[in-house]
């Protein structure tokens, strides 16, 4: 099974409600670019990264394309037998840009799971079960409505509620964390993210005033370093999410001791292949982490979900996709759905998902025949 040809596809995917409002950016549509690997015994498989805009992590839609366009002549010809020998000739290519040759690697092992007649899943080493529970993030905003809003979540069936703080004055974050605690208790697990927006400062005094409530403090301030500064100064466990650009980071971070877990995201830590590595020293040292991605279609929300199935339950912090705040699927027959605040795992060959044909218009771009 040789690579024929590569079309590349884009897509706008426009927020639900208008803005995703994060401390770090505010967003109100999202790029999405989709890879189509065509290969010479006529099986098609599909990839697709999107970043949550230019300003979350150091990645942009316009950057994915650049980097695709360095890789995708190389792969011309390439067999879809070897996953690892695949990544060594886009490493030749170009160096880092793990965001873009995520794509291709979820393309990959679309391609590989079809002809082998088993799920991603199944390459990724295996599910442990057959549905993962989702995490609902909730946008930055006043405190009242947020809680309003994660009563509801929770009452829809979702495990655990991401909080959105940062970007305004404390007494809100303060006062938003503490509704959101007194209206769903310990019926869901709570994340405080402050995507890199809070001094070290803040950070300390928002643990000191929310101190009795059981929450991990996720991503709070902008580098790793000012986090590292926590440790030992906060009583809230800490995650790192941004932070945590490539693998070397994460391994840096689990050596030096100063996260107590994870939000990855596939795409930033260069696909699901490279994911594994991390999945695999979290589990050695007991380390919980949620399989996300910043953002996207059906493809991206398959990745995470088939990531997700193979992660030990009890360390899993549940997988986030971008359903909640987007309109349609790209594959009405098998789209990915939150139902209950859980996602079923796909269990089709490969990554699960066909998209409607035509549906993303005629390719940005195209390599080989
Ligand atoms: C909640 N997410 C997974 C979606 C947005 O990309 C932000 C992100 C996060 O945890 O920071
Ligand atoms: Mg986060």
């Amino acid at each position: 099974m040789r690579i024929d040809r590569i079309n590349v596809y884009t897509i706008q995917l426009p927020v639900k409600g208008g803005t995703y409002r994060m401390a770090s950016d505010d967003v109100g549509a999202l790029d999405s670019t989709l890879v189509q690997v065509v290969t010479n015994d006529g099986l098609t498989g599909w990839g697709e990264t999107c970043p949550i805009g230019p300003v979350y992590q150091p990645h942009h839609a316009l950057g994915a394309r650049a980097a695709i366009a360095e890789i995708a002549p190389g792969l011309i010809g390439s067999e879809i037998a070897s996953i690892r020998l695949l990544a060594k000739r886009m490493d030749e290519r170009l160096n880092g840009h793990g965001y873009a040759k995520a794509a291709f690697d979820i393309a990959f092992l679309d391609l590989l799971g079809q002809r082998l007649g088993v799920p991603v899943s199944t390459l990724l080493g295996g599910a442990l079960a057959d549905r993962v529970p989702a995490y609902y993030s909730l946008i930055v905003g006043p405190p009242e409505e947020t809680a309003r809003i994660a009563a509801d979540k929770v009452k829809a069936g979702y495990p655990r509620l991401q909080v959105k703080i940062s970007g305004r004055n404390l007494e809100e974050d303060v006062a938003t964390v503490h509704k959101v605690w007194e209206a769903v208790g310990y019926k869901a697990r709570i994340a405080v993210d402050g995507n890199r927006g809070l001094t070290i400062a803040a950070a300390i005094l928002l643990d000191r005033l929310c101190q009795a409530i059981p929450f991990v403090f996720e991503q709070p301030c902008n580098t790793i370093d000012e986090v590292a500064t926590l440790k030992g100064r906060v009583t809230h466990p800490i995650y790192l999410d941004e932070n945590t650009e490539d693998q070397n980071a994460v391994l840096r971070a689990i050596s030096l001791g100063i996260a107590d877990g994870f939000g990855f995201k596939v795409t930033r830590l260069g696909g699901l292949t490279k994911m594994t590595t991390v999945r695999d020293l979290c589990a050695i040292r007991s380390l919980p982490h949620s399989c996300d991605d910043a953002w996207g279609g059906d493809i991206i929300a398959a990745a995470c979900v088939h990531l997700a199935s193979t992660v030990e339950p009890r360390r899993l912090e549940g997988a986030w996709i971008a359903q909640e705040y987007i309109e349609g699927h790209f594959d009405a027959k098998n789209p990915i759905l939150i139902e209950n605040g859980h996602i079923a795992v796909p269990q089709l060959p490969g990554i699960g998902i066909k998209p409607e044909p035509g549906m993303f218009g005629e390719p940005v771009a195209t390599y080989g025949s």
